[in-house]
């Protein structure tokens, strides 16, 4: 049987000030992706923009250019960016795309003539640059809850969606289905903070602006951002249309990867939608933290960052990635700074990894002229070492599965860094002194090179660059995921002239 994986990152709103935080999400679904397609999955892994809205229209006319234009070019430095990133998506999908309009004003069209959606007024508080909608017990201090920033009162003929509706349904879904909302603590904060609560319905349309899809049959309407927006998980596989054969085989997601500030819209608006329209609703939604800077999410309004491509330009893309999903535990919030990111590749990936790799080759090189097979001259401290190799894939499996990144570098770093110890254990160079031992030294040095290969394996979805120096040096063509389990049976012709794979950072 086939086996499929349907990731997506939120789809971003377009911003010339791109920050490492907004490529947190992209960098984990962009790991997992390759973990999965690597592990043999049909893997569909989903990014884009999400362009409409009150912001973008009063941006694009404050720089004197009609929406669209302003977001095309915006779009361009986005998808340089995660080219950069090494971010391997199979479909980059804008809102203001043909398909997704279209499909769009299906939904909104279905689920008027389903009675989901009705006509109102919409007396209240919105957030523009959250483009939200509050009440005035949510608010903090008078502000947005989310951003810290002013509310305006509005008031306009709308439409609304009966959330209220599907209150029960959705609580019982989130109950009964334990692993839908990710992490934990995410999930209790939703069921008591706004759903237990009550579920007011939901303004689904605006008729101040102008820069959104419009509502077919009202067309003074524009569909409210957030569904025109959350909409793009499916209309990315073309569901609605002629031909959704992407949508018949990878619907419902696997996950939907989002930061914590936005887990209120994929666990209720987002279902609800769903359920309106009598689709499955996603496995898994996973709120992660944020990347933050002396205690504040690193921010354009906070104007605490720097282009993402000033890391990668000075310390190379792999770090950048690294630091990033090593960095921020499981659901956490993790902190950034330029001397955290060196420290990590000081202590990780020069001292560790780097180091282990010229280690290993310099001796292949010096005792045995880069060729080493495995003349078996076991002893017992191989077994412990050789048994960690060999359980690694599985292990990893299960993190990823449970989204824990973080976890699943940790556990092949300390493979790599039971390596050092390793040679540190069994001295090579003592073993090399004497010739009735050179058995043992070719055995000590076969095993350091399988961990080196099994390790790179598994570190491939996460550092692709660096995975593929390592085995250029390695020269082993056992290197696919299946292969990520110790063979006692290989040959190695390894490089004789390997660079160092990280250079240690020294900074003042
Ligand atoms: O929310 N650390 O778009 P967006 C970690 N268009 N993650 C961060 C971060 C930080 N410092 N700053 C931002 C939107 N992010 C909507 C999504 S989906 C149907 C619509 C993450 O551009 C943030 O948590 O404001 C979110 O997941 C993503 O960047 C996009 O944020």
């Amino acid at each position: 049987m086939e086996k499929h994986f349907y990731i997506t990152t939120p789809i971003y709103y377009p911003s010339a000030n791109f920050h490492i935080g907004h490529c947190y999400s992209t960098i984990i679904a962009d790991s997992i992706a390759r973990y999965k397609r690597l592990d043999g999955y049909d893997t569909y892994f989903l990014t884009g923009s999400d362009e409409h809205g009150q912001k973008i229209e009063k941006k694009s006319a404050e720089a004197g250019v009609e929406p669209k234009e302003y977001v095309d070019k915006i779009v361009e430095n986005a998808k340089d960016l995660w080219k950069r990133l090494g971010i391997t998506y199979d479909r980059f999908i804008r809102t203001t795309d043909e398909d997704h309009v279209e499909t769009v004003q299906k939904i909104f069209t279905k689920l008027y003539d389903k009675g989901d959606i009705y006509k109102g007024e919409y007396k209240g508080l919105y957030c523009t640059p959250c483009e939200a909608f509050w009440t005035e017990s949510q608010l903090v201090d008078g502000k947005c809850p989310d951003c810290g920033r002013d509310v305006q009162e509005v008031s306009e003929e709308a439409y609304f969606l009966k959330l209220s509706k599907y209150q029960k349904q959705l609580e019982e879904y989130i109950e009964s289905h334990p692993e839908f909302i990710q992490p934990e603590t995410r999930k209790n904060e939703m069921i008591n903070n706004f759903i237990k609560p009550g579920l007011e319905d939901l303004c689904v349309s605006r008729t101040s602006f102008k820069w959104g899809i419009p509502v077919t049959f009202d067309t003074d309407h524009v569909v409210y951002v957030w569904l025109d927006a959350l909409s793009n998980y499916i209309t990315a596989l073309g569901y609605g249309q002629e031909n959704d054969e992407l949508f018949k085989k990878f619907w419902p997601a696997d996950v939907h990867i989002i930061g914590k500030e936005i887990v209120r819209f994929h666990t209720i608006i987002w279902p609800i939608i769903l359920m309106a329209l009598d689709l499955p609703l996603p496995k898994k939604v996973f709120g992660h933290g944020w990347l933050i800077i002396d205690g504040a999410k690193i921010s354009k309004s906070v104007g605490n960052y720097k282009d993402p491509r000033e890391y990668i330009d000075a310390y190379g893309v792999d770090a950048v990635r690294y630091f990033s999903l090593r960095e921020i535990p499981f659901g956490n919030d993790g902190n950034f700074s330029e001397e955290a990111l060196i420290a990590r590749i000081n202590s990780d990936l020069a001292n560790v990894w780097g180091n282990l790799v010229n280690r290993t080759i310099g001796m292949a090189n010096k005792y045995f002229e880069g060729t080493v097979t495995n003349p078996k001259s076991a002893e017992n401290i191989d077994i412990p070492f050789i048994e960690q190799i060999d359980d690694l894939k599985i292990q990893t499996d299960n993190k990823i599965d449970e989204l824990q990144i973080s976890k699943v570098l940790e556990m092949i770093f300390d493979v790599l860094r039971n390596s050092n110890k390793y040679i540190d254990d069994t001295a090579p160079w003592v073993l090399a002194k004497d010739e009735s031992k050179k058995d043992r030294l070719e055995t000590v040095l076969y095993n350091l090179l399988e961990a080196i290969r099994v390790t790179n394996i598994l570190l491939k979805p996460f550092m692709p660059e660096s995975t593929t120096k390592v085995e250029e040096y390695l020269n082993c063509d056992k290197t696919a995921f299946e292969d990520a389990k110790y063979n006692e049976n290989l040959t190695y012709k390894v490089t004789d002239s390997p660079k160092p794979l990280f250079e240690r950072i020294q900074k003042d």
